[in-house]
């Protein structure tokens, strides 16, 4: 059957518009709520590309720009509805928040904020730290971390990190409200993603010892069944610290402190002792600490292959936050060292420029966004300018090798291929907003949000509630268990994966192009989990498309 695959929420009226076909043809037609014809355009033919295995066309509405609810009809074949309007994202970008407030771990929720979503507290107990005898520690808090109860501060740090650049780059992300509870501070109440953010904050500090470094994660010893929060009884742990977990909070307090400081100055205090505290315990301990999986655990291990891009990013971020000359020095001891690990490194955990690398593994771009933010007139800041703008036009260039316009290549379709695009929709964003605007970036921009909402060959928004055909079965405990039919809306999927690497996943056709291996099935970790830092990507890219 002849599909037209595109963008199911809508565009902004001066945006470029484009829908793309699976079929030839010669003409396509806009048509309004009543079925008339608003507008006519020929189709483009593309051809067959690597990424989705189609022979696809484009058609091309840009420089159609009423506002109103539309399909595009194409040869007796039409697509889903979608709008142009300039408020046409206020929903996702609420929906997208709100899904930390529905990820709180602990006592926090409230049957008025979470409606039908509400659940019971959860991971109330101690946690025991594993292999210590010593007493068990209150870490309670903070967010679940994905489809699974764990808490991890790696994970949380990036997601947070993620939220708190978006505050920084695009002061328009305080404004967005997405009803949760009142904060108050020292000007009334926080703004809403401050609030939310200082739940996972609070949560992080508990996280730290008294010598400063950081635990990697908390969890029960292995996942639990699928079950409600409140019914995971088991034992919570406290896995070892790692140098990861310290630097990634030392890097994300002081990140949080010049934020908090207008609002709440001795919260904000206490953030930044934290983060000094922990970067002090990195220099007495400059030798790497990784993190591997006690033997017979199975919960997260987000593991990492080095700690430098960890020392580099908590080192920006505290030079950022306090002018000293010593984290700057830092600073640039860090990047020899990663420039001399990343020229030896066989296997990269990540693709592309190491320095513009935005998480949850490498994390040296998050460091670059403090440099830029700093905006010293220095060499280190002109090279790291540099490389955003060089990852920009590759990406740019990426854009045009297949017919979706869209930026990613064959390799990027991993475990979480959705936040890979959005780590490179952050870079566009960057570069565009603050480095060389140019008009090529804006439209890779919007053709990555265009797939990531209905324009591709899956023929699927991979954002629940936001879409005709947005995937309805995330691989996530609560909406396993919960009887409620539809998903909590705004939550990112991982995304095609062409490992493959759950049981169901097999059940993907032998041989499929990398945007087709997908499912929308509960069973699917590997393709179709949610996590915190899957949707914070998009939040610092929605906030910059909206400034
Ligand atoms: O680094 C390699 C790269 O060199 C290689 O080219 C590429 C292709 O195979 O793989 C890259 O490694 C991938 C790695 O993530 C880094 O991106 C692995 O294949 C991939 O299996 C691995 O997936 C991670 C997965 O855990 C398994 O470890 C996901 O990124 C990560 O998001 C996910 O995290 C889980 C937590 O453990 C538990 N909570 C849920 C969460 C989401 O599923
Ligand atoms: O639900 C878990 C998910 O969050 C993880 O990403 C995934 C990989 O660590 O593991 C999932 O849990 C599965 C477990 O590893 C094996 N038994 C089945 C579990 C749920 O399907
Ligand atoms: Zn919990």
């Amino acid at each position: 059957m002849a599909r037209i695959f595109m963008n199911q929420v809508g565009f902004t009226p001066d945006s470029s518009k484009k829908a793309v076909l699976d079929f030839g043809g010669t003409e396509f037609q806009v048509l309004n709520s009543d079925g008339k014809s608003v507008y006519s355009g020929t189709v483009q033919h593309f051809g067959t590309d690597e990424i989705s295995g189609e022979d696809v066309s484009v058609a091309d509405f840009s420089d159609f720009k009423e506002s109103g609810t539309f399909s595009i009809s194409s040869n007796g074949a039409s697509s889903t509805h979608f709008s142009i309007c300039n408020n046409v994202y206020d929903k996702l970008m609420k929906d997208i928040c709100k899904c930390f407030y529905y990820l709180r771990c602990g006592d926090a929720l409230t049957k008025e904020y979470a409606g039908v979503y509400y659940h019971k507290p959860c991971h109330m107990t101690k946690a025991t730290v594993y292999g210590e005898d010593t007493d068990p520690v209150d870490v309670t808090g903070g967010w679940h971390d994905a489809g699974d109860y764990g808490r991890y501060s790696t994970a949380g740090a990036v997601a947070v990190a993620h939220l708190l650049y978006g505050v920084r780059y695009f002061k328009n992300l305080l404004d967005v409200k997405f009803d949760i509870p009142k904060v108050k501070c020292d000007k009334g109440d926080l703004p809403d993603i401050l609030a939310e953010v200082k739940v996972e904050l609070d949560f992080l500090k508990k996280m730290q010892r008294e010598d400063g470094s950081v635990w990697h994660k908390v969890t029960t010893f292995c996942h639990a069944p699928f079950l409600m929060p409140e019914d995971d009884k088991g034992e919570l742990f406290l896995f070892h610290v790692s140098s990861l977990a310290t630097a990634d909070i030392a890097a994300v307090f002081a990140l949080a402190y010049s934020i908090y400081k207008d609002y709440d100055a001795a919260y904000a205090d206490s953030l930044l002792t934290a983060s000094k505290k922990a970067y002090k315990w990195l220099k007495d301990n400059p030798d790497e600490l990784l993190f591997f999986n006690a033997e017979g655990s199975n919960t997260g291990q987000y593991d990492e292959a080095e700690d430098i891009s960890n020392r580099f990013w908590a080192a920006a971020s505290l030079y950022e936050a306090t002018g000293e000359k010593s984290y700057y020095e830092d600073i640039l001891s860090q990047r020899d060292r990663l420039i001399d690990f990343d020229s030896k490194a066989q296997s990269k955990g990540y693709q592309g420029d190491v320095f513009t690398c935005l998480g949850w593994a490498e994390v040296a771009g998050l460091g670059s966004l403090s440099i830029l933010l700093k905006g010293d007139d220095d060499e280190l800041t002109r090279d790291i300018k540099k490389r955003f703008e060089g990852e920009a036009d590759r990406l740019v260039a990426n854009s045009g090798k297949n017919g979706f316009g869209l930026c990613m290549e064959a390799k990027d379709f991993i475990w979480g291929s959705n936040m890979e695009l959005l780590k490179y929709l952050m870079i566009l964003t960057v570069a565009d907003a603050k480095i060389a605007h140019k008009d090529a970036y804006k439209e890779a921009l919007q053709s990555g949000l265009d797939y990531l909402l209905g324009c591709n060959s899956m023929d699927v928004s991979y954002v629940t509630g936001n879409g005709e055909k947005a995937y309805k079965n995330p691989h996530l405990r609560p909406t396993a268990v919960d009887d409620i039919e539809e998903p909590w809306p705004g939550l990112v999927s991982g995304g095609p994966n062409v490992g493959l690497q759950d049981e169901r996943a097999k059940e993907v056709p032998a041989g499929s192009a990398p945007m087709k291996c997908y499912l929308d099935h509960i069973d699917c970790y590997s393709l179709n989990e949610i996590t915190i830092y899957w949707n914070s990507p998009l939040v610092f890219v929605m906030s910059g498309i909206l400034a």
